[in-house]
């Protein structure tokens, strides 16, 4: 493998090792490996030997506004200093209220309430129990599946591992999955749409699978559909012309909600406020997490529409009865939702997320300018997010684009990958100077990967 020396040499075997288990990672190659993160700054991570990486996908896409943000640090100290935390059962706090308030603001019209989780993975098992909820309490208790997709991310507790669609990460755990759940096939055909930019044109007819779902288990057995309007965390995948639409007609037509799971593709990722309005459809619940807080304090939840939340005060039980038996310890945290409040002035106040819009374009043409590198079969993007799939190896999935990686690391560019897709959302302050950056680098990484033997 080709790791830089230099690295190894100054860090050696990090302290801790013996006892931190590293999440999504190969334990045993990181071992041998290691990196360590010492700081950030702007757009960029800095490693312990004083390397500075361009942040190519904003953290894990959750830090639009950059690192070291000093009204984020001066809220934060200002906030922890007034409310560090509060109980969010029985009690409500200004800042939350607030923050609340502003979101639903900024989300499509008809969705109104927010319910505060503390990452995706809560976010999105908490929507499914919301739309089970609403489903029972409107009399139809027998809807008790829910639809996923094929190569759908959706996080991982119990209930977004099962409505997920990333092979590898169900594997494991097939036995034990929440039952009933049932998956649309994905959207992503290479002869169909190699090379597209934005959303392709072929594909919505895929949207009609899920009347075929519908009519096998009957519309009466199902509660919700969830998809990410933008596949994210697979690789990008645009959803084609069409295709959320006839979802969400499918989804009117026999009563079963439609849920976005907007973690990556809310708050200014697509250059719009939400997905929703990039793509112009409207959910009846988002999922968010992530670019809401920029990632500097965990933060999720979702918003719903009007009705729903009402159906739950419409609850056969007294005033003081609660009427939704959900919630978390951090849920609506003050700190986060401080720091969701520097987040949203940025992105809606100081123009962030038109600057997106305005990067989209540019990353666009950086993206696909790398066509002719070798082994590049497909290169995708929507909005400010991209993907490259490189040809992998045969029988090493996932061993070319590690090579990318740290070929990337040698070439100044903290890249994520997943298989031998390397997928890309830079944050929202970054220059096109930064963006034309990043194809270069990229390049030569990918080069020098495809000259190892
Ligand atoms: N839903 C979606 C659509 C996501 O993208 C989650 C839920 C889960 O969020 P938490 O906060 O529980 O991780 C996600 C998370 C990647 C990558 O490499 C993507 C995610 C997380 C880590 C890496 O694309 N998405
Ligand atoms: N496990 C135990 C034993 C708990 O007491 C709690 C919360 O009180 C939880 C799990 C859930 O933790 P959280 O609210 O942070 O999700």
């Amino acid at each position: 493998m080709n790791y830089p020396e230099s690295i190894a040499a100054q860090v050696g075997t990090p302290q801790g090792l013996d006892n931190y288990w590293l999440p999504f990672t190969p334990n045993r190659y990181f071992r041998e490996h290691p990196k360590l993160i010492a700081g950030a700054e702007g757009a960029y991570f800095i490693l312990s030997d004083g390397r500075k990486l361009f942040d190519a996908l904003s953290g894990l896409w959750c830090c639009p506004l950059g690192h070291g943000n000093p009204k984020i640090v001066e809220a934060l100290a200002k906030q922890a200093k007034t409310l560090d935390y509060a109980t969010a059962f029985q009690f409500a706090n200004p800042v939350t209220l607030s923050l609340a308030e502003r979101i639903a603001a900024m989300a499509p019209e008809g969705l109104t309430r927010v319910f505060f989780a503390n990452s995706g993975s809560e976010s999105v098992d908490t929507a499914l129990k919301v739309a089970y909820g609403y489903q029972r309490l409107r009399g139809e208790g027998g809807r008790t599946r829910f639809i996923g997709r094929e190569k759908g991310y959706h996080g991982v507790g119990f209930g977004g591992m099962s409505v997920g669609g990333m092979v590898a990460n169900r594997k494991m755990f097939g036995p034990i999955m929440v039952p009933g759940v049932d998956h649309l096939p994905h959207t992503y055909n290479l002869s169909q749409m190699a090379f597209s930019k934005g959303m392709p044109t072929w594909g919505a007819h895929l949207a009609d699978e899920l009347e075929r779902i519908v009519a096998l288990h009957d519309a009466s057995t199902i509660a919700a559909v969830i998809v990410e309007p933008m596949q994210g965390s697979v690789g990008v995948i645009a959803p084609p012309v069409g295709y959320l639409q006839k979802l969400r007609d499918i989804c009117t037509k026999h009563g079963i909600l439609l849920i976005f799971d907007e973690v990556i593709t809310g708050f200014g990722r697509m250059g719009t406020n939400f997905g929703s309005h990039y793509f112009g459809v409207t959910p009846d619940i988002i999922c968010f997490a992530k670019g809401v807080t920029n990632g500097t304090v965990p933060m999720g939840g979702i918003i719903v529409r009007e009705e729903i939340y009402q159906a739950f005060m419409g609850v056969n039980a007294p005033e003081y009865a609660v009427e939704l038996f959900h919630g978390y310890t951090y849920s609506g945290h003050p700190l986060a939702a401080a720091v969701g409040h520097v987040a949203l002035d940025a992105l809606l106040n100081e123009g962030l997320i038109q600057r997106a819009a305005e990067l989209a374009p540019v990353l666009e043409d950086v993206i696909h300018g790398l066509k002719d590198e070798p082994g590049v079969i497909d290169i995708r993007n929507v909005g400010l997010a991209a993907a490259v799939d490189l040809e992998g190896i045969p029988g090493k999935v996932g061993l070319r684009a590690l090579r990318t990686f740290e070929a990337g690391i040698e070439e100044g560019l903290m890249l994520r990958f997943t298989a031998d897709t390397i997928a890309m959302g830079p944050p929202f302050i970054s220059t096109r100077d930064e963006i034309e950056a990043l194809g270069e680098k990229l390049r030569r990484a990918i080069r020098k990967a495809f000259a190892q033997t």
